[in-house]
């Protein structure tokens, strides 16, 4: 056995040595989320059908389906969309009709679905304005929703703003971005938010990403939760940075949190470290409560991470994340962005168009072979700890998962050729899912033999994976 490796300056140094099996929060036992971020509700439907249930990803995380503000003259940058206006489910992606037909698409295809929920704010616009389904509004005035006495004032800076993350009363009841921030502590306040989320719910809807969760007291987003009619997946945006007074712990008894540092921390692995620091990777939040991933819309538009635009690092990277047990994973779906404010494709109206994988900027990269094919992996391997880890201290590591599966990961600049690995897999022949695509007993890629002893013989090119499980197992 190596001695094990940490990443000095890694913020999530290690707590857990292979962590135990990961009980994902999500219900039901396919726990990965596609966020497809942006995309309308007919092209959600879609996809659902045609890929999502198929390929036993467990739920979907869509865009906000809330009326939001309307800004043509800045291009309908895609934040639009974090700005409420009234909580009529109409929006860029489509109307109520849309987005119940979604829902009932993706449930009948076995994908659950997972709502941006923005309960933090309403609009930051200082002028009055007409929202996308013709609510007028104004700063603190929502006609029939809200008025001036639903809203903090802090008194701070000026003009209401936050500027000191690490003073929790300026984080919780000053604007973000001078987003008009509700009083979550009123009862009415609370009913309207929770009104909202029953009706989502009603349509069928499974659970929440709580936006700007740290702006809220954690006992404010309970307090809304108790109010559901029924029990819902709750997932919540708890950024972190180092030295702020509010943490994601505080959190945990809403439900899960997404966990930050995770993409920075394996960007800056792959990107300037040692792949043998993952053997211990994780964070000291419980692996059942943690979303994973390892990028955001927020995180791609200028924080230190790896994105689609990183191409095969991306893809290994996310191959990492898929077959390790930390956390639930939540794959990106993004389109290309020239600015950090260009919105999704759309019509001369501002419509969100069909999302087409690979054109018109959709990127896709939950359907790019190696991540896709993943998914099967970390649903073959669920339940299973780590074993038979090995790695040359530097760029090459291999682990099993339980007797289900086993990833070789070179991120060494030349091949590795004629090498044995010895996996916990059972006798037989293996498809590589890295490299082809296994269905009806076939593979269309190289398929490896192990032997009585577990152990296969193979070349890994550099900055290549080849990935086997017992679910797509030849002949
Ligand atoms: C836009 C304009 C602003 C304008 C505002 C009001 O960009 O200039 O003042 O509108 O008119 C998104 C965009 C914002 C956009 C907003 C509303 O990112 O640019 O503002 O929509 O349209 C903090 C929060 C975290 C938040 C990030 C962005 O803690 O909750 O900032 N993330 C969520 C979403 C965002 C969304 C919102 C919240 C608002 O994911 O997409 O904003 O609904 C440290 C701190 C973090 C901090 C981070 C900021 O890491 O620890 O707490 O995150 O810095 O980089
Ligand atoms: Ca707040």
């Amino acid at each position: 056995m190596r001695k094990l490796a940490l990443a000095a300056s890694s913020l999530l140094a290690a707590t857990l040595l292979a962590p135990a099996t990961a009980t994902a929060a999500p219900p039901g036992d396919k726990d990965v989320i596609v966020r497809l971020f942006q995309w309308n509700w007919p092209s959600v439907a879609k996809e659902c059908k045609d890929f999502l249930g198929p390929r036993g990803v467990g739920g979907v995380h869509v865009s906000p389906p809330q009326e939001h503000i309307v800004r043509k003259d800045l291009g309908s940058p895609w934040w639009q969309d974090y700005q409420p206006v009234s909580y009529k489910i109409d929006s860029r992606r489509g109307d109520r009709a849309a987005f119940a037909a979604m829902v009932t698409a993706c449930k009948s295809a076995g994908v659950k679905v997972y709502v941006d929920a923005v309960i933090n704010h309403m609009a930051g616009q200082d002028v009055p304005g007409t929202g996308w389904a013709g609510s007028r509004y104004d700063h603190y005035s929502y006609p029939g929703v809200y008025a001036d006495q639903d809203f903090h004032h802090c008194g701070r800076n000026g003009n209401d703003d936050i500027k000191n993350y690490f003073d929790r009363f300026e984080v919780q009841n000053c604007e973000l971005v001078n987003l008009a921030d509700l009083k979550t502590e009123s009862e009415p306040v609370r009913n309207r938010i929770a009104g909202y989320l029953n009706d989502l719910l009603s349509l069928g809807v499974d659970g929440f990403r709580i936006d700007a969760a740290k702006h809220m007291p954690s006992a404010d987003i309970g307090a809304i939760k108790a109010k559901l009619s029924r029990p819902a997946y709750v997932f919540q945006e708890t950024t972190f940075a180092a030295g702020e007074p509010i943490v994601p712990d505080e959190y945990l008894p809403n439900g899960d949190v997404k966990v930050f540092a995770y993409g920075y921390d394996i960007a800056r692995i792959f990107n300037h470290e040692k792949l043998s620091y993952l053997r211990t990777f994780g964070s000291s939040l419980p692996s059942n409560k943690a979303v994973v991933f390892t990028d955001n819309h927020d995180t791609q538009r200028g924080h230190p991470v790896l994105t689609h635009k990183d191409g095969g690092r991306y893809a290994l990277a996310n191959a990492f994340v898929l077959a390790w047990p930390y956390g639930t994973p939540q794959l990106m779906s993004s389109f290309e962005f020239g600015t950090t404010d260009q919105g999704p494709p759309s019509d001369a109206d501002g419509r969100t168009k069909n999302a087409t994988c690979f054109t018109d900027g959709w990127r896709c990269e939950h359907r790019w072979q190696v991540i896709s094919n993943m998914i099967g992996f970390h649903n073959a391997v669920r339940g299973t700890n780590v074993n038979s880890w090995w790695d040359n201290g530097n760029d090459l590591i291999t682990f099993g998962r339980g007797d289900k599966g086993y990833l070789v990961l070179n991120d060494e600049g030349s091949a590795v050729t004629g090498r044995s690995f010895r996996t916990p897999l059972p006798a037989g022949r293996y498809c590589d899912v890295i490299h082809g695509d296994f269905s009806g007993g076939k593979c269309s890629g190289p398929v490896y033999t192990v032997d009585g002893g577990g152990w296969f013989r193979a070349d890994v090119a550099a900055h290549d994976a080849i990935a086997l499980h017992a679910n797509a197992r030849v002949g």
